[in-house]
């Protein structure tokens, strides 16, 4: 049985980026590097029972920036080898390749089976009803993806998988067998292989660095319940956090890379985990950078621990101040003050921490809504800022919200860095007011 995984391309679509003012370019990303955790998870399941390769087309870029298109790459990958199975992760922006890959996958080898996981493919199911895609497997999939792929390398059939839903008769059907029970951060947790990088680790850097940097997840899911985050809904509102011996040996496996940058929507939820993390941090005598996301108002109630946190490591922390107004974060049900916030950079700024600090920019915003916001940044000044578009992603409560006002649906532009709804002032003057914030914020700053 061989099984080729797929982590497909970014999008190209970046109207911030080419919008932004010269002073505020370099600061807009360009590219975002990480491993594609899930699809490595996935890798780690089925490869006692097949032959695993790996194509990450993200890394493949930047390695190669005039590789062949992603259909062709991968269709001459098909025709040189041809797999059984084609695993590719889904998120949303990444949806129009993910697909484009199939339809290759397809055309070249019309028996192979191709299977679509991750969130996207979670979260709107629907959108995968295409002859291309054989099999969706929802949710946290190693175990299904596993029993799958022992399923058909035993000629059985994807029925005895339930909670699947698989092509027949030209729709994508519920599977019929049962549901297997998962655990994804506890029992079953499965310790992502980075080796099947290795061909792009080089691209694996960040900020001129040649050293390799690399994500780890400690949870997933979140306890909090901003309406416009994917992040919560993908997981049902749970939150499953992994236990400090398990992050341990995982971390243990990491010296090679220079940064590690928790994959978590939120690292400290639980202080007296996180407590315990950092002790064994201690007695193992790991030493290595770290990146991870932390609400200020968390920041400002726990300073102790930020001040362990940054012996430990902690160079970069990534928060979500979103918005200085009262009323707009009530509307993204975001529990968050301008006292927490102020107490927070302040802790964080004493303990030599650098802040990245993400605002959402409404597409109704007006001259005096981008003043009051950029007055607010400038006040606030964080080492980096991301001023990002408030987007309807699907699957979200703001998607239903913002329904009626979105004129683009092209999946590919649902990134954060384009507007897919109206806007109150003219678009290209929305993207250059928008463009021109990310140049509000302290200074030079590398992590070291
Ligand atoms: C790591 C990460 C990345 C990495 C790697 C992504 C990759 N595939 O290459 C990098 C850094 C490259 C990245 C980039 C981007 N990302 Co990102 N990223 C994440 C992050 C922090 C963690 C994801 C993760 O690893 N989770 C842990 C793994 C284990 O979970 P998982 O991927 O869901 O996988 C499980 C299941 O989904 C399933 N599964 C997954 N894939 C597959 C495949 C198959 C075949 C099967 C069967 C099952 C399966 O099983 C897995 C194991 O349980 C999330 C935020 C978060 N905290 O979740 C955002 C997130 C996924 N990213 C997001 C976005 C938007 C982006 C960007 C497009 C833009 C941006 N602003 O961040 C960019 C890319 C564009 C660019 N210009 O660079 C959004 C997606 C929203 C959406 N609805 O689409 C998220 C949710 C962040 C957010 N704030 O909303 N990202
Ligand atoms: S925006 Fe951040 S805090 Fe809010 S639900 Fe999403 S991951 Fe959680």
């Amino acid at each position: 049985m061989k099984v080729l995984l797929v982590n497909p391309p970014r999008s190209p679509h970046n109207a911030l980026r080419d919008h932004a003012p010269p002073e505020a370019l370099r600061y807009v990303h360009t590219r975002l590097v990480g491993p594609p955790l899930g699809l490595l998870t996935m890798a780690v399941a089925v490869r006692d029972d097949a032959e695993v390769s790996f194509i990450d087309l993200k890394g493949e870029y930047d390695l190669h920036p005039d590789a062949p298109i992603p259909a062709d790459f991968v269709r001459a990958r098909v025709l040189e080898d041809p797999p059984d199975v084609v695993g590719v992760t889904f998120i949303a922006s990444e949806f129009p390749y993910g697909m484009e890959i199939f339809r290759a996958v397809k055309a070249a080898s019309p028996s192979t089976v191709t299977v679509a996981g991750g969130l996207h493919a979670t979260l709107c199911p629907g959108d995968f009803d295409d002859p291309a895609v054989d099999i969706l497997v929802p949710g946290d999939g190693a175990a299904a993806f596993r029993a799958l792929v022992r399923a058909l390398a035993s000629g059985g059939s994807p029925d005895s998988v339930g909670g699947l839903l698989v092509r027949d008769g030209g729709r994508l059907r519920p599977t019929t067998g049962p549901i297997l029970p998962v655990d994804p951060a506890g029992r079953d947790f499965l310790v992502p292989d980075r080796s099947y990088l290795r061909p792009w680790l080089s691209t694996y850097t960040v900020g001129g660095d040649p050293r390799p940097v690399t994500y780890l997840f400690t949870s997933l899911g979140c306890t909090s319940r901003c309406s416009f985050c994917s992040i919560w809904p993908q997981r049902g509102g749970a939150y499953l956090q992994r236990d400090v011996d398990s992050v341990i040996d995982e971390l243990r496996t990491l010296g090679e890379y220079h940064v590690v940058r928790f994959a978590d929507a939120n690292t400290v939820v639980d202080v007296p985990w996180t407590n315990r993390l950092l002790d064994r941090i201690q007695t193992e005598g790991i030493h290595q950078s770290y990146v991870m996301d932390m609400r200020l108002d968390t920041a400002a109630r726990h300073p102790e621990l930020v001040a362990r946190l940054a012996r430990a490591g902690l160079k970069v922390v990534i928060t979500g101040i979103e918005s200085p107004r009262a009323s707009e974060l009530k509307r993204y049900n975001k529990a968050l003050d301008t006292r927490a916030i102020t107490e927070g950079l302040k802790v964080f700024q004493d303990n030599g921490i650098l802040l990245r600090a993400n605002y959402v920019v409404d597409p109704d915003y007006g001259p005096d809504d981008f003043a009051a916001l950029g007055d607010f940044a400038a006040a606030h000044a964080t080492a980096y800022a991301g001023y990002t578009v408030l987007t309807p992603m699907p699957g979200t409560g703001l998607y239903q919200e913002m329904r009626d006002s979105i004129i683009d649906f092209d999946l590919a532009k649902y990134n954060f860095f384009n507007c897919v709804t109206k806007t109150r002032m003219p678009l290209e003057k929305f993207y250059e007011e928008t463009g021109r914030l990310w140049a509000i914020r302290a200074g030079e700053h590398v992590i070291s």
